[in-house]
């Protein structure tokens, strides 16, 4: 491990207590270190930025310690290894999390603060990385936490984009998008690894040749790229591992076309070579529909074929047999998105290995998994043959052999029931044919996992029905959690400190079970006057960030309620509108004695809508105009108040949510495969106002119906309702608000007549009308516990205290165990 020869290792022993100590002169030492030699900055003149980015560097330096220390051990015990397959990671910023997680957060603030720098504020200088759309790219964040705090060796593979997630600028209501050119300052997170680059193939022919009277399939590509590992550490909590999520960057290719170079024409010929960088330049910001595009493929592909070239690399760095393969490899599929890896293993071990059909087949089937996180067919990744064919030719192949058996095995178990045979091939057929990934993730995955008990459900009995009945071994479910490291430990500081300091212990950053133990204190008054004051500092943060953002002064004694998450009309932002219309129009109504019953609100609404999703677009508008109304009307005063926040991300997340009274979940029951953000408002203490829809259900279950707010219809009465069309009942306050948004009471009533024109005349798909009088129920019902500061303060409390189960650890831990097979490997350095 240390080179050959015995003198260089002792040699290197007799030297480590001088590497990485974090006492504060040997942290201040590191962190001026890298002002002078990273950042080449004077270390007697540099400012917040060049002070944040030396001390970013000296955390590096102690993530790649303990990452080395950790591929090691791993080296050594060659466990059977998790690899993590995304197209999609939310990490947001790294600095904070990293320090928490090493242990080493106090020992850094001392140490700056000794140089005159605040912690605190040298972490705002971090920007997110935000190489993902929503909760999918969140969840996987989440996840890769987990399993390095509870030792599990993986590893995460997706795409280095250069451009994350657009950012959202709002210009007179209307939401803009601008590129995140993310990399511009550096990645001080990131370790380039040049030396380790896989060729990744493009477009071409498939050939036969012979070898040893063997007939092989041998792919000729037309173009190629180099794929370019850049490593991030991710730090476990309360353990020296350290695993890596190592994302692949696109590069021109060593290979030249010589020809091209030959005709003279070398300035093209560059300029043609540069064009591979774009593989891996932009992250697709629709969180829903694909869009069939030939570049989103090539970055599904040119992600898929690098993370196996790694993967089997590693593999033969130890082991002979392909047979051993599934001992030592699972493969986690994210969505449909990494499901052509499928195709690429069985090609590799068919073309490349020569193992032969049924051997390769055999080891692919053992070794993969798939997580779906929707309930929409729409939703469902579609690839048109003739792209596939033309970008993959040998996978286009391979997909049709697998799919012939498949099919002809289905003939014989359920005869020839032709409709059900062409809803389960991975084949559609139409006037354009398609791949059906999920059919394919489906087929060749020994599970199938939904996101949450009700998520599995509707997985079983409506969009996967066909396969759960040839296969109900398969399906599964693993409830989502989130990490409570950063959800309450980097987030909510005060709220950390009173929980271990109630709990008598810090174990429950680890073992999140415990917080149950709040319980105990539920009526405790101390512990309620303590409780309210953490709340209170977090609502002072997130009004002083709401004022330096959009110059609005709100008041400390309202209700923060708090609704953030992507735009999509299944997610019911639009009811939410509706229902502060109606509040605005009963306050405005109201007599002198009644106002002043009224609980004041500040109503926050934040989440980006798809650059192409007109609807979403018009939602956020229409809360604008609905805003600039209200917020201008002093008969309201501060009895209600809407705030807009623009380009919500992992970090503003960290801001908004421990600030929040009442979170809502308003999505049309049936609709929701799970919901994170939840889970995260859920154990910082925050209410939840919902509808029993994904993970809803299962907080009841841990929580009790008394302390959460429900509204709306259940998921069972969800078709009937919709067959109503125009004859279904709706309230007339229903009415009464629609028609507002119609008359033009809040300006651009034509731009709104096709929102308003969805949810009326039986067009109302997802039931705005239906649930509208329920919710306004279900508002009534918060206000309420809201003026009883004793009964909220409880249920606060018991909200955190049953959060315990929605913490991602629970659910790596089961997927661990129940799917992947993996067994924790503690790096004991
Ligand atoms: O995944 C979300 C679900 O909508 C949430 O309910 C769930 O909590 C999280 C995590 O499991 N889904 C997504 O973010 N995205 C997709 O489902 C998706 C599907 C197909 C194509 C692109 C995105």
């Amino acid at each position: 491990e240390f080179g050959e020869g015995k003198g260089k290792a002792e040699r290197i022993f007799g030297l480590m207590d001088v590497f990485l100590k974090n006492d504060p002169i040997s942290l201040q030492k590191d962190i001026l270190d890298h002002v002078e030699f990273t950042v080449a900055k004077s270390r007697f003149s540099f400012d917040d930025f060049e002070a944040y980015q030396a001390l970013a560097h000296s955390v590096r330096d102690r993530l790649i310690e303990r990452w080395h220390d950790t591929q090691i051990h791993f080296s050594k015990k060659d466990p059977k290894r998790l690899y993590f397959l995304s197209l999609e990671f939310l990490m947001g910023r790294s600095l904070s999390n990293s320090v928490i997680n090493l242990g080493v957060r106090d020992q850094f603030a001392d140490a700056l603060s000794q140089l005159g720098f605040e912690f605190e504020v040298l972490a705002e200088q971090e920007g997110d990385a935000c190489l993902g759309n929503g909760g999918l790219a969140r969840l996987s964040a989440c996840q890769m936490e987990s399993l390095a705090t509870l030792d599990y060796p993986a590893i995460g593979y997706g795409l280095r984009y250069q451009y994350g997630l657009f950012r959202q600028v709002i210009l007179d209501g209307f939401q803009h998008e601008q590129p995140d050119y993310w990399l511009n300052f550096g990645n001080p997170w990131e370790i380039a690894r040049i030396h380790i680059t896989y060729t990744v193939k493009f477009y071409g022919t498939v050939t036969d040749e012979v070898l040893n009277k063997e007939k092989y399939k041998v792919w000729v590509p037309g173009e190629m790229v180099e794929a370019v590992a850049y490593d991030n550490p991710i730090p476990g909590y309360g353990t020296r591992n350290t695993i890596v999520l190592r994302l692949w960057a696109a590069k021109p290719s060593d290979q030249h076309n010589m020809e091209a170079y030959n005709t003279g024409d070398y300035v093209d010929a560059v300029v043609n070579r540069q064009r591979a960088e774009s593989i891996s330049s932009i992250l697709y910001p629709d969180d829903r529909s694909y869009q069939g595009k030939e570049l989103q493929l090539k970055q599904q592909y040119f992600f898929v074929s690098a993370s196996v070239q790694d993967i089997i690399r590693r593999f033969k760095d130890a082991h002979k047999n392909f047979d051993e393969f599934p001992e030592k490899v699972a493969l986690q599929l994210n969505d449909t998105h990494p499901s052509l890896t499928i195709a690429e293993v069985m090609r590799v071990l068919l073309d490349e290995e020569h193992l032969g059909w049924n051997r390769a087949w055999d080891i692919v089937c053992k070794i993969f998994s798939f997580t779906t996180h929707t309930v929409s067919p729409d939703s469902l990744v579609k690839i048109p043959v003739d792209l596939l064919g033309s970008l993959l030719p040998r996978h286009l192949q391979i997909i049709y052999d697998i799919n012939f058996n498949f099919v002809e095995n289905l003939k014989k178990m359920i005869g020839l029931d032709y409709d059900r045979l062409a809803r389960m091939s991975i084949v559609e057929e139409g006037a354009v044919k398609n791949i059906r990934m999920a059919n394919l993730a489906i087929i060749c995955s020994h599970t199938v996992n939904g996101v949450s008990r009700l998520h599995s459900e509707l997985l079983k009995t409506k969009l996967f029905k066909d396969f759960y009945e040839l296969w109900p071994h398969k399906f599964h479910y693993k409830t989502n959690g989130v990490t409570q490291r950063r959800w309450i430990v980097v987030s909510n500081p005060s709220l950390c400190a009173l929980i271990s300091k109630w709990l008598g212990t810090e174990a429950w950053i680890r073992d999140i079970d415990l917080l149950i133990g709040l319980r105990d204190y539920a009526t405790n008054s101390e512990l309620h006057q303590e409780w309210k004051m953490v709340k209170k500092v977090n609502k002072i943060r997130l009004a002083e960030y709401i004022e330096a953002m959009s110059g609005l002064k709100v008041s400390l004694d309202a209700m923060f309620d708090v609704h953030t998450k992507r735009v999509h009309e299944y997610k019911r932002q639009l009811l939410n509108i509706l229902g502060i219309i109606h509040r605005y129009d009963c306050i405005k109504n109201m007599n002198k004695n009644d106002r002043r019953k009224v609980v004041p609100r500040v109503c926050i609404i934040g989440g980006k809508a798809a650059p192409g999703y007109e609807m979403a677009k018009k939602i956020i508008k229409l809360f604008h105009v609905v805003a600039e109304k209200i917020n201008n009307d002093n008969d309201i005063g501060d009895l209600l108040k809407l705030v807009f926040i623009p380009d919500y991300n992992v970090s503003v997340a960290e801001l908004v949510i421990p600030g929040a009274d009442l979170s809502q979940h308003l999505s049309t029951a049936g609709h929701e495969a799970s919901g994170t953000s939840s889970m995260k408002f859920l154990m910082n203490g925050c209410l939840l106002l919902a509808t029993e829809d994904g993970s809803t259900i299962e907080m009841i279950e841990e929580i009790g119906r008394d302390n959460i707010f429900l509204f709306g219809a259940a998921v069972h009465e969800v078709p009937a309702l919709r067959k109503k069309g125009p004859a279904l009942k709706v309230p007339l306050q229903f009415l009464r608000v629609v028609r507002m948004i119609r008359e033009g009471h809040f300006g651009f009533k034509d731009y709104f007549k096709s929102l308003c024109d969805k949810i009326e005349g039986g067009n109302d798909y997802f039931l705005l009308g239906a649930d509208f009088a329920s919710y306004i129920e279900a508002q009534a019902a918060a206000d309420k516990a809201f003026v009883d500061e004793e009964r909220w303060t409880k249920m606060s409390i018991l909200c955190a205290a049953g959060s315990g189960k929605f913490s991602s650890d629970r659910t790596i831990q089961e997927y661990a165990e129940k799917t992947w097979g993996i067994q924790p490997c503690r790096c004991a350095f």
